[in-house]
């Protein structure tokens, strides 16, 4: 906000050369010639690269979301993946693909150069829809499958046929969940310089994960680890499509190494959308069944999710919509089927709520749609269905996508739904809602709940060092792209140290400062990093103690720590700074068996499967029949994130993921036509909500804490944007009511709302 952030942007190196890309304009098509002779007599280009200067390294990108064997023993899953090309070889597979690389004296030179580069392309068949894409005789992507089905699994428990027959009530539906996607402030970028003295890479890169980054040029450069670094200084937003693999992660290193020269590549926001992962784009056709009480039997959901042109991220989303279908509601069947189909659109990878998001807007739209069926209010619906605290440890029977049991750790779903219920003032907004229907307004609430499975592992470390002075410095394999990790990180680290807030830096996204880690994304990081640093931070303390009692002449036992201050209990006078202790540590003569200055631990911190989080969101919207128009007055969030560690952290996260939620509701889609153009590259068609959109963001914080980690902690990085879509298209579907509509995807933008209006024949005044 002061201007003083340093993003990879900001990264100027003597020497430094611009790198722009050729990108495909075709969804699908044959290379057949690269002619880059033109680019390279421009004056200013210094090189031209394609897939055959850099074949080297061309190594395929790495794969993600490979099938745990704890959940391959439970459910049979075809997965078919490959790995994309940095650059095209001689095919392309969606609209933005690299095709070639341009360096130059300037990013403007570079663009130019760009467009003197000659390709010769055969267009080849396009699958711009995933269902038919999906069907026997579609096109085929990949010859060698046979059909583009990528992934395929079915799984659930009961018996759902027998629920359905015993059912009083049974509602159908088909809801789409559009592509939308991570759309941060900051675009991505990359600067690589080459050591040509020691062979070694230093790379800056606004990524979430720099150890994954980090192994995917150990794999491809031939390096060892400790030849290659990488940076993520400040990055503004990441939002998980940050957390991707990228084609310009390899190619900018590969760039400074092939000419030994600095290189520097930030993307604009027209590759941003459409060489930056996209996100959501799945169609589910629902069933559930219950009986005349509301009580529900029997869920059933058949689920594509379009991947987009590659499947890297394998089982990761699907599996996650699966595992996160029936969320807060306890219903004895389930029969799921799920597909994964490829199509000639940018892939797709997870986005705050990965996988989540979908199934919430399938399960609490057909939730809406029974309540409906049953004439019964959707709180009272839910109220019936929902899982209590007396039902924790709640096992589902199915296990969870790390192949472990699915079993919710703690939480009362039904708790968040009364007090979302009672700070909203439910009985009150429905009486007022019948007045205004009345006087021609048009209000709508909109309820939805989730449970998600944050933090997973396997694990995060940490280590904890203290200077001479006492302060202390912790390194960890978590990156903050706007968490708030150096400040919530540090009151775990003060807290277990005994030291003031202010005397800790926590230092993320930088190999060098720790050999070994995972990232931020899964909202994994509050308890796999938070673990270790307090565990870590426990460790130092013991070692200050010792010190001290060494110092003091004192027992351990009576060694008091607080406040960066030692002291004997019940001694008033021994009361000595922290870097007195230390510096009586440090050997002033060469003495044996004397002290030694060491106050560091470092922690791995392995967790063993995810924690559970639960919330119930509220969206109070009015709707304009005349207009289309959708306001969003209110919106509510009570949620149980175990203990917090910053309530004011916690807030932020929710305000911003309820952001991208109301985001997915309302205005934004990625549009593409039937030959797979992208239709949205620009702010000018793909809409995301600004502060004009978003009312206050009302928040009530459950805390019941999880037993699966020392701190009782569960996340909270995403499930802000998992509910907005979902209640926001049932506010919508209840202001409407006296029309009967019956809202089926996002966004709901004018055009949609009034395309529901006039389907369900109203004519409004
Ligand atoms: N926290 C807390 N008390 C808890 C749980 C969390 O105070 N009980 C704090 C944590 O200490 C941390 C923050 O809340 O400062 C988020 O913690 P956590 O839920 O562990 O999530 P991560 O730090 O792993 O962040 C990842 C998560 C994800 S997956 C996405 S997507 C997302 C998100 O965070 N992207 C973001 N929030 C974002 N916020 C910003 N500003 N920018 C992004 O790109």
């Amino acid at each position: 906000l002061r201007g003083e952030g340093r993003y990879v942007d900001d990264i100027k190196l003597p020497g430094m050369l611009h790198a722009a890309f050729v990108r495909s304009p075709y969804a699908h098509a044959r290379i057949t010639a690269i002619r880059p002779e033109a680019a390279r007599r421009l004056p200013g280009v210094a090189h031209v690269f394609t897939f055959a200067d850099l074949e080297r390294w061309m190594k395929p990108l790495p794969l993600f979301g490979a099938i745990p064997p704890g959940l391959a023993a439970r459910v049979q899953v075809t997965m078919r993946q490959v790995g994309q090309l940095a650059i095209c070889r001689d095919e392309v597979r969606h609209v933005g693909e690299i095709v070639a690389m341009v360096l130059a004296s300037s990013r403007a030179v570079a663009e130019d150069g760009c467009e003197r580069v000659e390709v010769d392309y055969e267009p080849l068949p396009v699958l711009a829809d995933v269902t038919t894409a999906g069907e026997p005789g579609a096109p085929v992507l990949y010859p060698e499958w046979g059909d583009n089905v990528a992934l395929s699994f079915k799984t659930g428990f009961g018996d759902v046929e027998a629920a359905l027959r015993q059912a009083d009530a049974r509602v159908r539906e088909r809801f789409v969940i559009p592509r939308y996607v991570g759309m941060p402030i900051e675009t991505r970028g990359v600067v690589a310089q080459w050591d040509q003295r020691d062979g070694s890479l230093t790379t800056w890169n606004g990524t979430q994960v720099v150890h994954f980054v980090q192994q995917g040029l150990v794999a491809a450069l031939g390096l060892p680890p400790s030849r290659v670094r990488v940076i993520a200084p400040d990055v503004g937003g990441g939002f998980g499509t940050k957390a991707n693999g990228y084609p310009e992660d390899l190619l900018i290193p590969a760039a400074a190494i092939a000419s030994r020269r600095p290189v520097k590549w930030t993307e604009d926001r027209r590759e941003h959308m459409m060489g930056s992962a996209h996100a959501r784009a799945q169609v589910h056709d629902i069933e559930i069944a219950a009986r005349r009480d509301g009580t529900m039997l029997a869920v059933r959901d058949r689920i594509w999710v379009d991947l987009g042109a590659y499947n890297s991220w394998g089982i990761v989303l699907p599996y996650n919509t699966v595992a996160h279908l029936l969320g807060p509601h306890r219903v004895p069947n389930l029969d799921v089927e799920c597909r994964g189909i490829v199509t000639t659109k940018t892939p797709n990878a997870p986005y705050r709520g990965a996988g989540r998001p979908e199934t919430v807007f399938a399960m609490d739209r057909i939730v809406d749609c029974l309540a409906r069926e049953l004439r019964l209010d959707p709180a009272e619906l839910r109220r019936r269905n929902y899982l209590s605290q007396a039902d924790m440890p709640y096992e589902l029977s199915i296990p969870y996508r790390d192949g472990n049991p699915l079993v919710y750790d703690s939480g009362d779903c039904k708790a968040s739904l009364e007090d979302a219920l009672r700070a909203v003032g439910y009985e009150a907004l429905r009486a007022e809602q019948a007045r205004l229907r009345e006087r021609g307004i048009y209000r709508g609430i909109g309820l939805s709940g989730y449970v998600e499975g944050t933090a997973i592992g396997p694990y995060e470390g940490a280590t904890v060092k203290l200077d001479a002075s006492g302060h202390a410095t912790v390194a960890t394999g978590a990156c903050s792209q706007g968490q708030g990790h150096e400040t919530s990180f540090a009151q775990i680290a003060a807290d277990a140290l005994g030291i003031p807030l202010e005397w800790v830096t926590v230092v993320g996204g930088d190999t060098a400062a720790i050999p070994f880690g995972v990232g931020t994304f899964a909202s994994r990081s509050a308890v796999n990093a938070g673990s270790s640093i307090h565990e870590a931070s426990g460790r130092v303390r013991e070692k200050i103690v010792t010190a001290a009692a060494a110092l003091l002449e004192a027992a351990p036992a009576d060694i008091e720590v607080a406040d960066g201050v030692i002291s004997v209990r019940g001694a008033p006078g021994s009361a000595t700074p922290l870097a007195g202790v230390i510096r009586a540590a440090i050997p002033t003569f060469a003495k044996p068996g004397v002290a030694s200055p060491d106050f560091e631990a470092t922690i791995y911190h392995h967790q063993p499967t995810v924690t559970y989080t639960n919330a119930v969101h509220v969206a109070v919207v009015d709707v304009d029949p005349g207009t289309g128009a959708v306001k969003l007055l209110r919106y509510l969030v009570a949620h149980d994130c175990g203990k917090l560690i910053n309530p004011v952290i916690v807030e932020g996260q929710i305000h911003g993921g309820v952001a991208q939620g109301v985001g997915g509701g309302l205005l934004e889609e990625m549009v593409y036509d039937e030959q797979a153009q992208l239709l949205t590259g620009t702010f000018m068609d793909y809409l995301v909500p600004t502060a004009m959109e978003l009312p206050a963001i009302e928040t009530v914080h459950l805390e019941y804490p999880s037993p699966r980690n020392p701190l009782g902690i569960k996340g909270i990085g995403e499930g802000g944007a998992i509910s907005p879509p979902a209640a926001i298209a049932n506010a919508v579907e209840d202001a409407l009511s006296p029309w009967g509509v019956r809202v089926t995807r996002t966004p709901l933008g004018p055009s949609v709302v009034l395309g529901l209006l006039e389907r369900a024949g109203a004519k409004p005044a």
